[in-house]
């Protein structure tokens, strides 16, 4: 009987600890969690230059899953939880989580354990996963030198590395052994070299899996932390991890594929935002930058996160605000090969530039889904990844391809997609002639998934398209795609929560970037 119990319990525990593979089936919303929802709905004024905590808190999360569900997403990923440097420093309040002093308690601002757990419940009870924010690399003080015995449970300076800036991206000793922060906020450098710090941090992270029923890990700061730490805090973890490694050379990255499940793809990053920022943004660096971590990379760009922003960027919209610009970068990782993340605000039309403009209050939005064009985009284009996913059980592990790169067409298969990107601009009128490389055979009839519009492949699998308003067509095999989402293109669209009225002349004719 017991016996039966334990191996219930054990096989319950692996079927929640998900693997990178369960992983790439999945959609991520990342939110800060400060400032994406209020536990009472209430809407406080929040400037975000202010640098404060503004309210947002695990229960306001739990409280807009409809939301963020109603978008297509199936994860999401929070901000670290921890107990963070409490009060004003000259660097503003610690919002943002990324300043723990105490690694065994959560960050109350955002809520109670309970609060916690019910956030996981409450995703898990809609097939959503929790990914969790945490940081190794460092702790933080608000003096320097710091006083050690504000930390915990390392509080002897025997547990950080000797201080020092980091100064020197070129020099990998300063990037790992040296301190990051400033002055007003130093981020004391864990000495994890030190056998009683890792294991400290191997424990630590298998109990947070279990007590939050984490389903995967979001690194910081990974390229701060000798690599060879890596392999053996990824067991630990037993669950997918991505890392933070911030920098834009393949080379540099390419290494930290190899001791983690994944990275936030950075090198895509810069090559995305520079392809589609203006309409002599150069496609073939895109598809140069691909094609490189495609073969560096060690599960080449499957198990990587594919982004357009985040909390460290300027959001693409303070670089511009050209609609068909901005549809085809955010359109990137939804049909690219890696795991696609949307940063929080992105689909109502947020524009703050860097840290902190970039971390805005989303309730200010309203958590509007009518006549949001964006919302719109992003939500059939989670469904039609889900379509492809459905229809080819290879899909996850076909690696894009680009039958054709003129100077402002892209075009990007991954059977049983193909994706038409453009960097012509709102105002421009683009046309894709793809002769051969799409997969389809001669006859094969394939609807764009954003307007509804059929096409039917040409001799040798060739289609030719000519579209509108600078904006991308996404092309399936038409049984593929569930119309039903059509008719929210044209009609009213009811889901359980809200009553959606979406016209086909709105979604033309609205003034975009709005909010
Ligand atoms: C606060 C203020 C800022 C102020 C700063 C000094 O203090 O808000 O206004 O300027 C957290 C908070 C921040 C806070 C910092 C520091 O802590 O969120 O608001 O800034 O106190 C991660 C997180 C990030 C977090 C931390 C710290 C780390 O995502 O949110 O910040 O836990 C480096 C790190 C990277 C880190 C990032 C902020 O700093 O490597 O892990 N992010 C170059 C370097 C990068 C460097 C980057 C930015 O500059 O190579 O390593 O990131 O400083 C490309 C190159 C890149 C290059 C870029 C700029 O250009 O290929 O290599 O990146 O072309
Ligand atoms: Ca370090």
């Amino acid at each position: 009987m017991l016996g039966s119990v334990l191996a219930a319990c054990a096989l319950a525990a692996s079927a929640l600890a998900a693997t990178p593979a369960e992983w790439q089936q999945r959609s991520i919303y990342q939110l800060v969690t400060d400032r994406f929802a209020t536990s009472d709905g209430s809407s406080p004024t929040c400037d975000t230059e202010d640098r404060i905590y503004c309210g947002g808190s695990w229960q306001g999360v739990i409280n807009q899953l409809d939301y963020i569900q109603y978008m297509g997403f199936d994860a999401i990923w929070i901000s670290p939880i921890v107990a963070n440097l409490e009060g004003s420093t000259g660097d503003g309040y610690s919002y943002h989580g990324y300043w723990t002093v105490d690694q065994n308690a959560l960050n109350e601002h955002f809520g109670t354990a309970s609060d916690l757990n019910n956030l996981a419940t409450a995703l898990h009870d809609r097939g959503m996963y929790l990914m969790v924010d945490i940081v190794v690399n460092h702790m933080a003080a608000n003096t320097l030198p710091p006083d050690y015995s504000t930390l915990t449970p390392f509080n002897a300076e025997s547990s950080f590395h000797t201080f020092c800036w980091v100064t020197d991206y070129n020099n990998q000793t300063n990037v790992e052994q040296c301190w990051l922060g400033d002055s007003n906020v130093p981020l004391v450098d864990c000495n994890t070299e030190d056998d009683g710090v890792i294991d400290f941090f191997h424990n630590w992270v298998g109990e947070l899996r279990s007590n939050y029923s984490v389903d995967g890990f979001r690194i910081d700061t990974l390229k701060h932390v000798r690599k060879d730490f890596w392999p053996d805090f990824q067991t630990a973890a037993g669950v997918y991890a991505v890392g933070e490694v911030f920098e834009g050379d393949v080379n540099y990255v390419a290494p930290y594929t190899k001791v983690l499940d994944g990275v936030l793809d950075y090198p895509t990053y810069y090559q995305l935002t520079s392809a589609f920022e203006s309409t002599s943004g150069s496609l073939q660096n895109l598809v140069n930058v691909v094609q490189q971590a495609q073969s560096a990379y060690e599960n080449q760009l499957f198990t990587v996160g594919t982004f357009l922003e985040n909390q460290d960027n300027p959001r693409f919209q303070s670089i511009t605000t050209d609609q068909g610009l901005v549809k085809n970068a955010m359109t990137w990782p939804l049909i690219a090969d890696g795991i696609p993340i949307l940063y929080y605000g992105q689909e109502q039309g947020y524009t703050g530039s860097n840290d902190p403009y970039n971390r805005e209050a989303l309730w200010l939005s309203g958590y509007v889904i009518e006549d949001k064009p964006l919302v719109h985009h992003v939500r059939i284009l989670n469904a039609a990844r889900k379509a492809a996913i459905a229809t080819s059980s290879s899909y996850l592990s076909t690696a894009v391809t680009f039958p054709s790169v003129g100077g402002n067409t892209l075009a990007v298969s991954k059977y049983p997609m193909l994706s038409l990107l453009t960097n012509v601009g709102a105002s421009g009128t683009p046309a894709w002639d793809v002769s051969s490389g799409t997969g389809y055979s001669s006859g094969t009839e394939l609807i764009d998934v954003l307007t509804c519009t059929t096409y039917t492949a040409g001799s040798g699998g060739s289609v030719s398209v000519t579209g509108s308003g600078g904006n991308p067509v996404i092309l399936l095999p038409t049984g593929a795609f569930n119309t039903t989402y059509c008719s929210a293109l044209a009609g009213t669209h009811s889901t359980s929560s809200h009553t959606v009225a979406v016209t086909f002349e709105v979604e033309y004719d609205t003034v975009y970037g709005g909010q």
